[in-house]
């Protein structure tokens, strides 16, 4: 056997996964859990056999021109690959993998809470007691509308997509969706999902849209401000996967307008700074990136980065490696 990579982690990891690592690697970890800088990054990448960034790390161009040469493996702690410039990484023989499967469910269980507490005002119901301003129960206070018979859109059929159909069912919620590719007719039966060829026409029909589809140049600000407007004013938009997807801006400004009812998101466009006008907006529940956080999820993260770290050791294929043609 041969010298054992570097392993260079960008941020602080669940206590097993670093022990793991270090048993397996020779492994620079960061204790500190603060973002690397992107000087730090550079540096790191300068003498990294493995990089291990996450979504808080840009992996760009820049870095990658830098990079060493003893640099062959960026093994994203993350699914989402939009934080790493892959088409440069494969063109100087970086090799890309990601996380894929092992936070489908938590991020889909997060998604369903999200599609259950925004029609419902949780957040404002939460917000108006803490602000001692309940006055006991009214037959018209608080009143939500009713998930059962409503129509979900989502934009973006992968797994997360997926496992959100299948939550939604139990719901009672009809589901459409809109994907790059038509599923095969078993899987649309199984999820009782109706294609949508046209994503405007779906925007248009739907009582709750949401986002799962990842952030490329092809869909950076697909819910543009155009799109957006063609939503119910009575409908939701829900958006777990990435905040650039969505015209951030323009959809702060319908619901401050009341031109869309509600929102629910986890991700923004320039995390982790939120337009102040959004965060005060009474009609959106915020959270701040937490669709996969369960110990679980983290760990089992871990488990695929160090998978793919031991299969490019071993010179094996890399089970979740990310090609630019994936994109
Ligand atoms: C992670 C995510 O928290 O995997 C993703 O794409 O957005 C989250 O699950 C984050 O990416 C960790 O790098």
């Amino acid at each position: 056997a041969g010298k054992k990579p570097l392993v260079v982690v960008t941020r602080k990891l669940p206590e097993v996964v670093e022990a793991r690592m270090r048993e397996l690697f020779d492994v620079r970890l960061n204790s500190t859990d603060r973002p690397m800088t992107q000087a730090e990054l550079v540096e790191a990448s300068r003498v990294a056999d493995v990089l291990v960034p996450t979504v808080t790390d840009r992996v760009d161009s820049g870095v990658i021109a830098q990079a060493g040469a003893g640099l062959k493996l960026i093994a994203n702690f993350g699914n989402g690959v939009d934080n790493i410039d892959v088409i440069k990484a494969t063109e100087r023989g970086i090799a890309v993998t990601n996380t894929p499967g092992v936070l489908t469910e938590d991020t889909a269980d997060m998604t369903m809470a999200l599609i259950l507490a925004v029609p419902r005002h949780m957040a404002g119901g939460m917000r108006a007691l803490q602000a001692g301003e309940w006055q006991g129960w009214s037959p018209t206070g608080m009143l939500g509308s009713r998930l059962r018979g409503k129509k979900l859109g989502i934009v973006g059929m992968g797994r997360i997509g997926q496992a959100v159909a299948r939550r939604a069912g139990a719901f009672g919620l009809s589901v459409f969706y809109h994907n790059r590719h038509r599923l095969p007719p078993e899987i649309e039966d199984k999820l009782s999902a109706t294609w949508c060829e046209s994503l405007d026409q779906m925007l248009n029909r739907m009582d709750i849209v949401t986002v799962h589809c990842p952030h490329t140049p092809a869909t950076y600000h697909l819910l543009s401000a155009r799109r957006l407007k063609l939503m119910r004013p009575d409908a939701y938009l829900i958006n777990t996967a990435r905040g650039e997807i969505v015209d951030e801006a323009a959809l702060t400004r319908m619901l401050v307008a009341g031109e869309l009812a509600g929102a629910g998101l986890d991700v923004y466009e320039q995390e982790p700074s939120i337009n102040p006008k959004l965060v005060k907006c009474g009609r959106a529940l915020l959270l701040p990136h937490m669709g996969s956080a369960t110990i679980e999820s983290r760990i089992e993260m871990g488990e695929k980065v160090i998978v793919n770290i031991r299969a490019f050791m071993d010179e094996h294929h890399l089970p979740d490696r990310v090609l630019p043609s994936m994109l």
